[in-house]
Parts: structure tokens; C-alpha cells; sequence
């Protein structure tokens, strides 16, 4: 998960202090560099991988008949991306496939998470077939399958076809149909070699900067066109587990939804309120209507509105009852009560309360992994978790071919204790995938923001495993 610009901040000066004294008070993991972890305590059957998504690893943007997706175009478009980058090329992937397939498998992971994009397999959004785009993917799973890796597909991580997004995409209701048709297509075509699929990467990501904060593809600032993005897409999630489960026999089937442990700035009853305002929005959202618990307007007052977008049906139609949740959790969130209609709360970044934190100001949080898989144990309605993203992003600096990235695997350590702990206390999470297998283009950080356990030269596209990538290697082998 990026960081969520769309609940702006504003410094508040001289609370550094505040916030260390009152969050101190709290009973925090304490696991340091020294702890020892064994894969053998996450017992034999936890899934252990990385994962990716097409427009940030392919690049080929323009090969094979791919059309142009709204990232294509978005990035483009003049001060969007942080220098003017695109991911024309990103880590060329698409060509470089099997070597980084290769190199996941000698980090000893068993899966691979990886997205399809939709514009390279149906260029004009619905109706004609790219068979080389087909074909492209067929050869991914295959060498996955070869390496003795798991490919676990997301179907749709924000790459839309352009000639969508030009008619509304997410916020047109016609979505529902060109999304089915492309769902259908995929896991027909895919479902007998592949049987574990995520539906939709993050919705609130691409609803919320894409279409009311505008820092996303496609760029829109619109409260309407959020909320029709929201319910659209909530129909969206659910269909397509309906027709995954109708088309792939014995398919696991999950969805993945960003997280953030959110606490208010102190014990004051409108901070607490904030802070339930905010996880409303970035925790509860997208979850609870797929839960058959509809949208937290209790919370959020102004999601009343969402009710002018029902049709008929659409009450039951935005559940499913997913075989497992993708947690995707980074870091954790500090509200405080604030002017901003709608939401009326902000968000405290790292920077101003003094706290580590990654390239993208976001607080390096282990405790708030723990937190986000207990609360999201407590649905009755959930029955599997995997932690289907987590990772950081520090300055890499790459020195004789070598990446010493020890704040990385730190990270790594303290947030699999997270793991650990709740797992210990029976919540039933079964698989940890970090993000992200090779540096990639991070969105509208451009190449800046690394992520990777394997560091890439953008210049000359040459792959070196960082130190977290032999930490896992080690930590992961039989
Ligand atoms: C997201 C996405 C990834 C990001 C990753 C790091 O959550 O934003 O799934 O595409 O690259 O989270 O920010």
C-alpha cells in the first residue's frame, strides 16, 4: 500500500513528545535484530512467497498488441509520476520472466503472486482476444509450474485498459460487464493450471487516489465519481469470486484489501472518534460489504449516499464468501480530529512525530500487523487469512554488487514475530508474501521508492540479490 495522500497532513508542532510518551504506554513487540526465528514455527503448511503486479514489473507497454492501460497514459500526463517517469520499460519482466522466476525459486520461496494485465489480454477492453498476451501469461504460469512454484494470480491490480478508463472505468456501472467478461476469460483460460486467484488488488487505493485525491491513474477529483468507484467495484470483487468459483473446480479464492493499524493521537473522545472515522474508511470499507455487512455508514455518515447508487439485487450481490483475505499491511496510521468534510480526520505522518519510518513516511509498525490480523480474525465471516503483501522501502545503495540492507530484514523479522504472535494466539493466518520479488516502478514515486529483495539497475536492467533476498533464502531453506 502507498501512502495515502488523499488524508492530508498537516504538522503539528511540538507533539513528538506527546506521541512517544503515550504510545510508550503500550505493550509493543519487542523483537530486535537478535531474535531467532524458524520457518518451522509457522508450522508446514504456511504459504511463503513474493509478489508483483503487471504494470509496475512488465514493462513492454506497447509489445505484442498490448493497448495502452490508464497507468499508460496517466503517467504521461505532465507532473504526475516524481520526475516524469513511466513504467514503459520497469523491470522488463516481460522479457526477463524466466530469470526472475529462476531467482524467486533460489530465495527458497514456493509462491509467486503476480497480476495479468488487462490490456494486454483484451486490448480493447471486452470483445477481441490478444492470443499473444494469452500466450505470454500461459508461459509465466508454466515456468512457474517448472520451478516448482505456486502461481497465485490477482486478476486486477489498477492496470485498466485506456479505452475503459476514457468511458468512466471504475465509476461507469457498465464496469460490471467488462470486468465479468474479462474474469471469465482469464479463469477459463487459466483455471485448469492455476487455482489460486485474488480477485482485486487494494480497492481503496485506486478508488480513493485514483478518483477523489487524483494521484492515481486516472487522475480524477470527484467525491461522486469515488463513491461510484467504490460501490461498482465492491459489485465487481464479489462477481468475480462468483465466477471463479463457477469456472475454476476446487479454486482457492481470495481478494486482497489494504490495511492500516489506525490510533488516535491521544485519549481525547473527538481524536478517538478520528481514529474511527479513518479506520472506517481504510480498514472497513471494502471489507464489511463483502462480509454481507454493508458499508460502515454508522461510522461514516456520509457513505448514506452510497444508497442513491443501489439497484435492485445489489444488496446480496456484494458479498461472496471468499476461501481467504489478502491482508496487505505497511504501517501504522496516527489520527487526529480535523476539518476535512466527509472524513473529519488526518493523518499524523512519521516525519512529524519523530518515529522510524520508510522512504514513503510511512512508521515502520510491526505491532500493528499483529493488530490488524486479530481484528480482522474477529469477522465471523472471514475464514482464511494470508498476509498477501508486506515489504519496505529504505535508500538502498548498491556497492560492489552487493545491497546491505540490514533495516530491511529487520523489518522482515519483526513483522513475521507479528506473524507469529497472532498465529500463536489462533488466528488463522497461513501464508506471508512479500512485496516485492525485484525493485519496480512504485506508482507516483516513480523508481525512487525500492522495494525489492532483488535490486535493479533501471539503467542497465541488471538484477543483484539484496542481503534481505539471502536473508530469506537462508531463513526459508528445507
Ligand atoms: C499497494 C500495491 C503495491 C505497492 C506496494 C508498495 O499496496 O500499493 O499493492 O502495488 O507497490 O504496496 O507501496
Amino acid at each position: 500500500m502507498k501512502r495515502r495522500e488523499w488524508v492530508k497532513n498537516t504538522a503539528v508542532a511540538g507533539t513528538g513528545l506527546l506521541f512517544c510518551r503515550h504510545l510508550s504506554s503500550r505493550n509493543l513487540l519487542k523483537v530486535s535484530s537478535q531474535t531467532t526465528l524458524l520457518k518451522s514455527d509457522f508450522g508446514t503448511g504456511f504459504k511463503w512467497g513474493v509478489a508483483a503486479s503487471s504494470y509496475q514489473t512488465e514493462g513492454a507497454w506497447n509489445v505484442d498488441g498490448k493497448s495502452e492501460s490508464n497507468w499508460d497514459h496517466f503517467s504521461r500526463l505532465h507532473g504526475k509520476i516524481e520526475r516524469g517517469e513511466n513504467a514503459d520499460v520497469a523491470a522488463d519482466f516481460y522479457h526477463r520472466y524466466a530469470e526472475d522466476i529462476d531467482q524467486i525459486k533460489s530465495m527458497n520461496f514456493k509462491v509467486f503472486r503476480f497480476s495479468l494485465s488487462w490490456p494486454r489480454i483484451l486490448p480493447g477492453g471486452s470483445g477481441a482476444v490478444n492470443q499473444k498476451g494469452i500466450d505470454f501469461y500461459h508461459k509465466v504460469i508454466d515456468k512457474c509450474l517448472s520451478s516448482e512454484l505456486e502461481p497465485w494470480i490477482t486478476i486486477y491490480h489498477w492496470d485498466m485498459p485506456q479505452v475503459l478508463e476514457l468511458q468512466g472505468g471504475w465509476a461507469n456501472r457498465e464496469i460490471i460487464n467488462w470486468f465479468s467478461e474479462y474474469v471469465d476469460l482469464v479463469t477459463r483460460e487459466y483455471g485448469s493450471k492455476v487455482k489460486n486467484w485474488m480477485v482485486i488488488n487494494e480497492q481503496l487505493s485506486f478508488t480513493g487516489l485514483g478518483y477523489m485525491q487524483g494521484v492515481f491513474a486516472p487522475g480524477t477529483k470527484s467525491l461522486k465519481a469515488f463513491m461510484k468507484s467504490v460501490h461498482y467495484s465492491v459489485l465487481c470483487n464479489a462477481e468475480g469470486g462468483r465466477i471463479i468459483r463457477k469456472n475454476v473446480p476446487g479454486a482457492n479464492i481470495g481478494t486482497t484489501f489494504a490495511n492500516t493499524w489506525v490510533e488516535p493521537i491521544d485519549q481525547k473522545k473527538k481524536n478517538i472518534q478520528a481514529a474511527a472515522r479513518m479506520d472506517a474508511i481504510m480498514n472497513r470499507l471494502f471489507l464489511e460489504p463483502c462480509l454481507g455487512l454493508g458499508y460502515p455508514e454508522d461510522t461514516v455518515p456520509i457513505l448514506k449516499k452510497m444508497k442513491s447508487l443501489y439497484k435492485e439485487g445489489d444488496e446480496a450481490k456484494m458479498a461472496f464468501d471468499f476461501d481467504f483475505i489478502g491482508v496487505q499491511y505497511y504501517f501504522r496510521t496516527i489520527a487526529k480530529n480535523s476539518l476535512m468534510p466527509g472524513l473529519r480526520a488526518k493523518e499524523i505522518l512519521a516525519s512529524k512525530r519523530g518515529v522510524p519510518a520508510n522512504e514513503m513516511d510511512g512508521e515502520v509498525y510491526p505491532e500493528g500487523l499483529y493488530q490488524i490480523l486479530k481484528k480482522y480474525n474477529s469477522y465471523k465471516g472471514i475464514r482464511n487469512l494470508i498476509v498477501t503483501e508486506n515489504g519496505s522501502c529504505f535508500r538502498d545503495r548498491l556497492e560492489n554488487g552487493k545491497v546491505h540492507d540490514k533495516e530491511r530484514i529487520d523489518y522482515f523479522k519483526n513483522h513475521l514475530a507479528a506473524v507469529l504472535k497472532a498465529k500463536k494466539e489462533r488466528v488463522n493466518v497461513n501464508g506471508y508474501f512479500v512485496w516485492s520479488p525485484t525493485d519496480n516502478f512504485e506508482w507516483d514515486k516513480g523508481y525512487r521508492t525500492r522495494f525489492g529483495l532483488v535490486y535493479v539497475d533501471f539503467n542497465t536492467l541488471e538484477r543483484y540479490v539484496k542481503d534481505s533476498g539471502l536473508w530469506f533464502k537462508e531463513f526459508l531453506k528445507d
